[in-house]
């Protein structure tokens, strides 16, 4: 339907605006907030930097589930941060995407009634310290694989923002393979604990990066828009040749039996996710899914008297009733 609504705006713009506007992104023009684009252009970008926004804030609430029991006081503190940097994440792609006509507070609100995603994998539990290390070895990992591209997408905001995220991305992604790398390294018990956290994080992982290709009812557009740079299965297969070899320096078995090297493609032959559980996760049907709106749910009612109090000394500094800092 979304699709077809990006369509219908499309036919109604004028064709010569339309053809300089893609004109500009072929010639790896950057889009800046004021110039015009066309509405689908504009709608597509508030939904997918909204869903990554919706993805760093929400993503933070698994692993700070683990920071007050963190096994010593430097994995807390690199836990700690890595938890913070995801709020710093979020924050300046509510700003980008506000560059597009949308406030925070109307896209916080499409999150928390229900109206926009936020990424699959954080509908599943941390259930142990090794899941926090798959978490940062898989999941940053998937995320860097698909955020390292969109430093290069079109839209200016969005790929300003992305440069310093990929940049604490990637020493999240390093924590994590630490920490998983201590584990796997430990006694039979945290390796099998290692283990165990790759078999359940490792199609989830790959179920990150979106449907396969043929059921992708976005890809086409976004990348001719340079929305999106590479197709979900492009980066699927990217994701898998780099993480295997990783796996097996790590002397865990990744949950695959089909997995195979293949020669004469040059990349890994591997199963795919079961695509039925990820549309029961996006629809709102995963493990956790209840327990994480009804805590961002929570966080927003609880701050806000906070919201309150800032807009009502905002509003008096505008008014000069109490002196500018
Ligand atoms: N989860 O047509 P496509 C992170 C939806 S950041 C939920 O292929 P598209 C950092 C999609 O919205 C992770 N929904 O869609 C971190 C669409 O539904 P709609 C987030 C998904 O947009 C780490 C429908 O399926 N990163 O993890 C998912 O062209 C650790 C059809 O799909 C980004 O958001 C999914 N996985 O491609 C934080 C990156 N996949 O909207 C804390 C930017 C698809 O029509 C701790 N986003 N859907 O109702 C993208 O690159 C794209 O939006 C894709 C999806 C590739 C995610």
């Amino acid at each position: 339907m979304y699709a077809q609504m990006v369509k219908s705006e499309a036919t109604q713009e004028d064709p010569a605006k339309l053809a300089a506007f893609q004109s500009r992104i072929d010639a790896d023009e950057k889009i800046e907030p004021k110039d015009w684009m066309p509405e689908g252009y504009r709608k597509t970008l508030i939904r997918q930097i909204g869903q990554h926004a919706h993805s760093e804030i929400v993503g933070q609430l698994p692993e700070a589930n683990w920071i007050t029991r963190a096994p010593t006081l430097e994995r807390k503190a690199i836990l700690l941060a890595k938890v913070q940097d995801e709020a710093g994440h979020g924050l300046y792609l509510y700003c980008a995407a506000e560059t597009l006509g949308v406030s925070r507070d109307e896209i916080t609100e499409m999150l928390l009634d229900g109206r926009m995603k936020y990424s699959s994998i954080f509908n599943y539990p941390t259930l142990n310290w090794a899941d926090v290390g798959a978490v940062g070895w898989l999941v940053d990992g998937a995320a860097i694989m698909n955020q390292v591209p969109l430093q290069r997408t079109s839209y200016g905001p969005y790929s300003r923002a992305m440069i310093r995220i990929c940049k604490e991305e990637s020493f999240h992604q390093r924590q994590g393979y630490d920490a998983i790398r201590k584990m796997a390294g430990g006694t039979p018990d945290q390796k099998r604990m290692a283990q165990d956290a790759l078999n359940r994080f490792w199609y989830p992982s790959l179920m990150m990066f979106g449907p396969s290709d043929k059921d992708s009812v976005h890809s086409t557009q976004s990348m001719k828009w340079k929305i999106k740079m590479n197709t979900n299965d492009e980066l699927r297969q990217k994701f898998v040749d780099q993480t295997v070899p990783q796996a097996e320096y790590l002397g865990l078995t990744i949950p695959d039996p089909k997995l195979n090297w293949n020669d004469d493609r040059g990349h890994y032959d591997f199963s795919e996710p079961d695509w039925s559980e990820f549309f029961d996760v996006i629809s709102g049907n995963g493990p956790c899914n209840t327990d994480r709106l009804a805590a961002r749910n929570q966080a927003w009612d609880d701050g806000k008297w906070v919201r309150a109090g800032l807009m009502a000394h905002a509003e008096k500094k505008r008014s000069g009733t109490v002196a500018a800092e």
